[in-house]
């Protein structure tokens, strides 16, 4: 068999994404276009799409295409790129760069900022409503509902980020950290490969397979950012290097240290691709982005 070749994959599906999500939001000029024009900004600045990305692989995990579910793996990139602008703002990071560029409330003000961010999360469950041409049978929409709810809300993102919050300057414990991680970051990456596989009809244990895999993944993946944080620059990230550590933030590196947070990621990427095992010569495409997600550099 051939070497899986990672880097046309991931082209050709941010391919499909961009596009689709060029055709899902409204254009710039739609009234009132401040709001359009500050969406557009945050969602077609980049980004590496990894979160719909994982939804198609989710979705070939379990024998389905990327069209069918196209419209929710865009949803999963609004509701992370609306988690991008709000956690930017002065009241949460107070950050300037994003995605190499000034953060959304640099460009639109905090107001517009925060309705955009409103607006885009608003705007993704409309979508999911689009693959109802696709996926005949209204459970599988209000599973894939509740997976979305359940992964951006306070069980999910918010829960995480409160506590990462009301944990800065404090010493928390491992478990805490390992709490905030897997809240804040994982539990929506969980939330693409469940969905993915879901709507490609995958049965309960397979999408119980494939969301402990993205649990792991997405605990690896805070790890590495927390990793790139240190030794990363500007250039590379597209945002501010050191800024956990001005801001006194709990991060692997900090309570574990560098050569223990490494070994961390490793394991859990081994884990997944265990994980993902089940489902043989499909889940070729899941095994290559759980490297990509432990090698990264940005
Ligand atoms: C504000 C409700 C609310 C939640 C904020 C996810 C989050 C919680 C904040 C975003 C900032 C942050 C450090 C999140 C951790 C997850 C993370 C590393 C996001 C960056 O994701 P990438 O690297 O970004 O996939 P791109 O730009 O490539 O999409």
């Amino acid at each position: 068999m051939s070497a899986f070749d990672l880097p046309a994959y991931l082209t050709e599906r941010r391919g499909l994404v961009d596009a689709a999500l060029e055709r899902f939001l409204p254009p710039d000029d739609t009234p009132p276009p401040t709001v359009h024009r500050a969406m557009r900004y945050s969602v077609m600045a980049g980004g590496k799409r990894l979160r719909p990305i994982l939804v198609i692989a989710g979705a070939e995990a379990v024998g389905g295409t990327p069209g069918t579910v196209l419209p929710a793996a865009c949803a999963l990139e609004l509701i992370h790129t609306y988690s991008l602008i709000h956690d930017d703002l002065p009241a949460m990071d107070d950050d300037d760069y994003r995605r190499g560029r000034l953060t959304n409330h640099k460009v639109f003000g905090e107001a517009i900022a925060i309705l955009a961010g409103d607006a885009l999360l608003t705007l993704a469950f409309r979508l999911v409503t689009d693959t109802t041409a696709r996926v005949n049978d209204a459970r599988v929409l209000r599973d894939v509902v509740v997976e979305l709810a359940d992964a951006a809300g306070t069980f999910g993102m918010v829960g995480g980020q409160v506590v990462d919050i009301e944990s800065e300057g404090k010493a928390i414990t491992a478990e805490t950290l390992e709490y905030i991680h897997r809240h804040k970051t994982a539990a929506l990456i969980r939330a693409s490969l469940r969905v993915g596989a879901l709507l490609a009809g995958g049965d309960a244990k397979a999408v119980a397979a494939i969301g402990e895999a993205g649990s792991d993944l997405g605990l690896a993946f805070q790890i590495v950012d927390d990793i790139l944080d240190v030794e990363g620059s500007l250039e590379e990230l597209g945002k501010t290097a050191g800024s956990d550590a001005r801001k006194q933030k709990a991060t692997y590196p900090a309570l574990h240290g560098l050569e223990a947070s490494r070994r961390q990621a490793r394991m859990l990427i081994e884990r997944v691709k265990q994980r993902v095992d089940v489902f043989g010569a499909r889940a070729v495409p899941l095994r290559a982005l759980a490297d990509y997600v432990l090698e990264r550099k940005s």
